[in-house]
């Protein structure tokens, strides 16, 4: 799979407002329920795969264009000793999302207190290990834009409704 897409819910290319960095390709199972609910929320997305040890450089470059570029929001999705949220946060002022991935022998453990645990002053919000916690990524990140952003606003109450029916 190609290491880049840029997706909007019209199939258009728009400026995304969320881009999505994952740690490896292998990392690319974990966000498959993520991105439709990035869809439903209205909000482009640019997902793109960049490990924080192996490729430091096209990390900052991504994050540095995208950020000029006028994306909100970063999630960062990452294995094993998982620096790559807080690398991210590092590097720009908008907020960090992690996401811990099980990929290593610890099963994510590793990569949660890897990501949880970030000194003061550069906070990544760190969500659930693996598929959970990347769709609370796009569900936290929704929330976070709706507070000035009506349509999502309204995108996050419909949501909410369906699971209150039941849905999940
Ligand atoms: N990883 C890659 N570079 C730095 C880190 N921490 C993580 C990936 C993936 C795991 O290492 O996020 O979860 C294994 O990567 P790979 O490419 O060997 O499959």
């Amino acid at each position: 799979m190609a290491d880049r897409k840029k997706i909007s819910r019209s199939g258009s290319v728009s400026v995304p407002r969320v881009v999505v960095l994952l740690g490896s390709a292998s990392d690319l199972p974990v966000i498959e329920k993520m991105l439709p609910l990035l869809d439903r929320f209205g909000l482009p997305y640019l997902v793109e795969i960049a490990s924080a040890h192996r490729q430091p450089d096209k990390l900052k470059r991504i994050v540095k264009k995208t950020e000029k570029d006028g994306a909100e929001i970063f999630v960062a999705v990452a294995g094993m000793a998982a620096h790559l949220p807080g690398v991210v946060a590092s590097l720009t002022a908008r907020p960090v999302i992690g996401v811990p991935v099980a990929s290593g022998p610890l099963a994510g453990v590793d990569a949660l207190l890897s990501i949880v645990q970030m000194p003061p002053g550069v906070p990544v919000a760190t969500v659930a290990v693996g598929s959970a916690g990347a769709r609370n990524a796009a569900c936290l990140a929704a929330r976070i834009l709706a507070l000035k952003d009506a349509k999502v606003a309204a995108a996050v109450e419909e949501y909410r409704r369906e699971l209150a029916r039941g849905g999940r």
